[in-house]
C-alpha cells in the first residue's frame, strides 16, 4: 500500500509572494524528484473555478459576509474530496495557495464573523483534514498592495479585485489575523518575513519545506560530494 501524502499550505496578504515562493519550491521539488501535486482557493475544480470567478469579481461587490464564507467552503468542499484528500491517499506532496486558516483570517478576523462559527463550517466541509504544515508569510500589507498592483500593471491585469479594493484597515486586521493563528499554532505554522528581497524569501521558504519533507522521508538529505 502507498504511503499517505503530506499536504502543505501557503497563506498570507496579498502579494506577500505565495505564488512566487510555491513555483520555486516546485521547481526544487521537480529536480528532487519528489511527487507532488500544486493546487489553490478558491478554485482547483471546476465548480471551484466557477465560485472563484463570483467572489473575486468586483461585479460582486456588496455580497454579504455570510454569503462569501459558504461560497469559499463550498469551493472547499469539492476541493478536499475531489482534489486533495485523493492525491493524499495516492502519495503525494499537496501544495495549497491558502487553505481553512485563509477563511479565519479574511471572513472572521476581516469581516467580523464569529470564528466558532467558522471552525464549524471548516471542520465538516474539510470531513478532518488539516494541513501538516503551513507556511505563512507576512508582510506589511501597503507593501504586499503595490507588489500586487505592480505585478497586476506588468501582467496587464488592469482590474483589481474585489479584496484589493478593501481599504488598508481591512488589510491590517486580516494580517493580525494570521498572526494570531500562528501563535496559537506554532508546531504547524511557520512564519516567514516576505518583506526581504524575493531571493532570500524563497531560500528561506525552501529551508522549512526541504526539512520538512527530509522529518517526513520523503526527500533526501542532501550530501556534498
Ligand atoms: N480568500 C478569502 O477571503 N477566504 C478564503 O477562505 C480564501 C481566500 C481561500 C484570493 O485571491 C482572495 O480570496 C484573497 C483572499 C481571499 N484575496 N486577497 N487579498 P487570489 O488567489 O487572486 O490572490 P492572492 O491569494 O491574494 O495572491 P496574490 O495577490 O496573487 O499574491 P501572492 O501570490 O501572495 O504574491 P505573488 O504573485 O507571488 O507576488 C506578487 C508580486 O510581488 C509579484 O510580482 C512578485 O514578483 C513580487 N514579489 C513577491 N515577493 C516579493 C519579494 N519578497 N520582494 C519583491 N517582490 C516580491
Amino acid at each position: 500500500m502507498k504511503k499517505e501524502g503530506v499536504f502543505i499550505t501557503f497563506e498570507g496578504g496579498e502579494g506577500s509572494g505565495k505564488t512566487s515562493a510555491i513555483n520555486f519550491v516546485a521547481e526544487r521539488m521537480k529536480k528532487a524528484g519528489v511527487d507532488y501535486l500544486l493546487t489553490m482557493e478558491p478554485g482547483g475544480t471546476k465548480i471551484g473555478e466557477g465560485i472563484r470567478k463570483i467572489l473575486l469579481s468586483p461585479k460582486s461587490k456588496g455580497m454579504a459576509p455570510e454569503t462569501e464564507l459558504m461560497l469559499y467552503c463550498a469551493s472547499r468542499s469539492e476541493h478536499v474530496r475531489k482534489v486533495i484528500k485523493p492525491a493524499l491517499k495516492d502519495g503525494k506532496v499537496v501544495i495549497c495557495d491558502r487553505f481553512d486558516d485563509a477563511t479565519i483570517a479574511y471572513q472572521g478576523y476581516g469581516r467580523g464573523l464569529k470564528l466558532d462559527d467558522i471552525k464549524k463550517i471548516n471542520s465538516y466541509v474539510c470531513e478532518g483534514l488539516k494541513p501538516d504544515l503551513t507556511i505563512l508569510l507576512d508582510v506589511d500589507p501597503v507593501k504586499g498592495l503595490k507588489r500586487a498592483s505592480a505585478r497586476n500593471s506588468k501582467d496587464g491585469r488592469w482590474n483589481e479585485g474585489r479584496f484589493e479594493k478593501e481599504k488598508i484597515h481591512f488589510h491590517n486586521l486580516v494580517r493580525e489575523g494570521y498572526l494570531k493563528i500562528a501563535r496559537s499554532e506554532k508546531k504547524r505554522i511557520k512564519v516567514i518575513d516576505s518583506s526581504v528581497d524575493l531571493k532570500k524569501l524563497q531560500d528561506s521558504v525552501w529551508r522549512e519545506i526541504e526539512a520538512f519533507l527530509i522529518q517526513k522521508e520523503l526527500l533526501l538529505p542532501f550530501k556534498e560530494s
